[in-house]
């Protein structure tokens, strides 16, 4: 039944971003095979050059390569972001668990959460192959030094947020992550490939969900449209700010670790939402949305940038309350933590007693 009666989000945009997926995870193989091309640097090797060489070859970077403090921090910062943008992003949709309208429906939304804590969990593993603990990252993250992604301190008013959550919320983070498989840096791009085939399927349970609305009753059509309405311009504000005022993002793609501008994902984002919109019967609350034969894209209004602004700031609706819940979260789960470790070493002096 799911994802087959109707064109779902990825066969209506002709299948091209799991495709890209794929492309993404053949070329890691290839640059895996090549790598030994280059071997590791002789002592006397101006490291700078060494590195630049293979960035332009286009294989990765991995842990135990010699790599730029600055292209260290910058992954830092945007794979911990993304970290704590998934384990956040668990909130506005688990608001919604216990309210799920049938058994069906509470299933597929609890493995949903409980995939965006694994996509936590792999990007956390990430950025720790870059000399930065979890806790160091978690601490970081608690006391409001690194950030979380923007659309997650909007409020889940109706069951039909969950689905426009997945349709949009899900599918902006595709669409910004797919190239994200192809990034310079090894460990980030195989988790992309991992986190883009499971949010593939995100995508599609929210569509379906909006697509069972949209052709219910009068009420139901209305309550889709509502959640279309609030999430459209949150969701375009997810690509960040635009290009001229984007300061990280001429070095990140010097890099090769963002492929596109965020512009250019925004556009390509729009075009792939309006012939989906049309497919699920609902409208996207643009009226300069219109085809621009010239440009070979839509032309369409901008999300108000003053809003990102304030809400990266903390000032967005649920900013306060997101943090207070993760805080709570973080200190009631303190058991378990120190249980883990107890066993842990426990485990260890097993280990050690075996082998006197
Ligand atoms: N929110 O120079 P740029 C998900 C900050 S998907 C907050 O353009 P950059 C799945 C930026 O950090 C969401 N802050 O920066 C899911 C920088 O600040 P800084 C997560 C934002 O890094 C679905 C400043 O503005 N996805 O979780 C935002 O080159 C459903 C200047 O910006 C990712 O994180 C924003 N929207 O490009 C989970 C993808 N935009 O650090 C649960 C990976 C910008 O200088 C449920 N990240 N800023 O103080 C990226 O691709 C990039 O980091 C961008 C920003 C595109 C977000």
């Amino acid at each position: 039944m799911y994802g087959n009666d109707f064109p779902a989000p990825d066969d209506a945009s002709g299948g091209g971003l799991l495709g890209e997926v794929e492309a993404a995870e053949a070329a890691l193989r290839e640059a895996a095979a090549r790598a030994r091309r280059f071997g590791a640097p002789t002592p006397d090797a101006d490291l700078d050059a060494y590195f630049a060489d293979v960035i332009e070859a286009d294989q990765k970077i991995e842990p135990r390569d010699w790599m730029p403090e600055a292209y260290r921090r910058t992954l830092i910062r945007q794979i911990a972001q993304h970290a704590h943008s998934e384990i956040i992003g668990m909130q506005p949709e688990g608001n919604w668990i216990s309210r799920a309208p049938s058994l069906k429906r509470k299933a597929i939304l609890l493995a949903k959460v409980q995939d965006e804590a694994g996509h936590g969990l792999y990007l956390y593993a990430a950025a720790e192959t870059l000399g930065i603990s979890r806790d160091e990252l978690v601490d970081l993250l608690l006391s409001g030094r690194q950030k979380y992604s923007s659309i997650f301190n909007y409020p889940t008013l109706t069951w039909a947020d969950v689905g426009v959550i997945g349709w949009l919320v899900d599918g902006a983070a595709i669409v910004n992550q797919v190239p994200l498989c192809r990034c310079s840096y090894g460990p980030y791009a195989r988790a992309m490939i991992r986190v883009c085939k499971e949010e593939s399927f995100h995508q599609r349970q929210g569509y379906e969900i909006l697509h069972v609305l949209a052709h219910g009753t009068a009420e139901q059509k209305a309550m889709a449209q509502d959640a279309v309405d609030r999430w459209w311009y949150p969701s375009l504000a997810m690509f960040g700010p635009p290009d001229g005022d984007s300061t990280h993002s001429a070095q990140s793609m010097a890099w090769k670790i963002k492929r596109f501008s965020n512009d250019e994902l925004r556009q390509r984002f729009v075009d792939m939402c309006v012939q989906q919109a049309e497919v699920l019967g609902l409208t996207l609350p643009d009226e300069d949305l219109r085809w621009n034969d010239e440009r070979g894209a839509y032309d369409y209004t901008q999300p108000d940038y003053d809003e990102l602004m304030q809400v990266i700031k903390g000032n967005g609706p649920c900013n306060r309350q997101r943090m207070e819940h993760r805080r709570r979260a973080h200190t009631d789960g303190a058991w378990v933590r120190e249980a883990a470790a107890a066993y842990a070493a426990k485990r260890e002096q097993q280990k050690e007693k075996v082998a006197a």
